[in-house]
């Protein structure tokens, strides 16, 4: 397709995400500011800003043809896929992040042309690291990921936030069936443990592209599935709907919101 090195732009993101949860466990020891952004339960705070900055300036020295669709602002030069653009979420997860100090995650996907070639999503707190590059499958901490395996809704963990129910009674349904539902707060480590085969689905009404993109790359490499509610492909450009599954259970999912 074209000799881009994919493993030397993973190794380096990596090494530069290693770097920022470094830096992120180290603020925590301090004090932050923290804003509300749209809504009371939206987030950000100099942290958030810190660590994009830091990626943004790192793409630029080492990557200078490379573009950066960060959540923190750098999103609003992006409005293609054309060529190579980083999708990041500085810190996924914030209101985790400002009221429990852990259980968020530093999230990038990188694309090529529209194609997601490299996936991670890093747990800060726990030190754990999801990766992937396209063709190669995914890994934990450098240990492979086995290929998701068949399930069924009964027997499967289902992560939403509870709260949604209120607003869309159609996931009361899936409530009924599933064997479990887990709500976390951080769509990239859910997203992230569906491809680790912890949970099955991981469902949301309303994400925006810096949430989903490295977990979907990743998920990807495992077999997993990441469409919107109508079971239609990710534009990777806009906030959608979104549902990530094991195969064998996402049209299960997403006929539910056919209704
Ligand atoms: P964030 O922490 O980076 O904001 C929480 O249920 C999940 O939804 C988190 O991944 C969170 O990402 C994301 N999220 C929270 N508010 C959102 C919003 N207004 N639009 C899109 N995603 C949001
Ligand atoms: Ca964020």
């Amino acid at each position: 397709m074209s000799d881009i090195n994919w493993k030397l732009v993973h190794d380096t993101a990596i090494e530069w995400t290693s770097e920022a949860g470094q830096y992120i466990r180290s603020k925590m020891k301090e004090s932050f500011s923290v804003s509300t952004k749209a809504h009371q339960d939206d987030l950000v705070t100099d942290v958030d800003k810190a660590v994009e900055d830091f990626f943004k300036n790192k793409i630029v020295e080492t990557f200078p043809n490379h573009r950066l669709m960060g959540e923190e602002g750098s999103y609003e030069s992006v409005k293609d896929l054309e060529g190579i653009v980083w999708i990041l979420d500085p810190i996924d997860g914030t209101v985790n992040f400002v009221h429990q100090e852990s259980f968020f995650a530093i999230s990038i996907g990188i694309f090529h042309e529209g194609i997601g070639m490299v996936g991670i999503v890093y747990d800060v707190m726990r030190d754990e690291l999801f990766t992937s590059i396209k063709g190669n499958g995914a890994y934990i901490n450098g240990n492979q990921i086995k290929p998701l395996t068949k399930t069924s809704l009964n027997e499967s963990i289902l992560s939403f936030n509870h709260g949604w129910v209120l607003k869309d009674r159609r996931l009361e349904e899936l409530v009924k069936e599933a064997r479990a539902i887990r709500c976390y707060g951080s769509a990239a480590l859910e997203i992230a443990y569906v491809a680790a085969g912890r949970l099955d689905a991981y469902i949301s009404f309303n994400l925006a592209p810096w949430d989903f993109a490295g977990g979907s790359v990743i998920l990807k490499e495992v077999g997993g599935l990441a469409t919107n509610y109508e079971g239609k492909e990710l534009t990777f450009l806009d906030k959608d709907t979104f549902i990530a599954a094991n195969p064998s259970i996402h049209h299960d999912i997403f006929e539910r919101f056919l209704k």
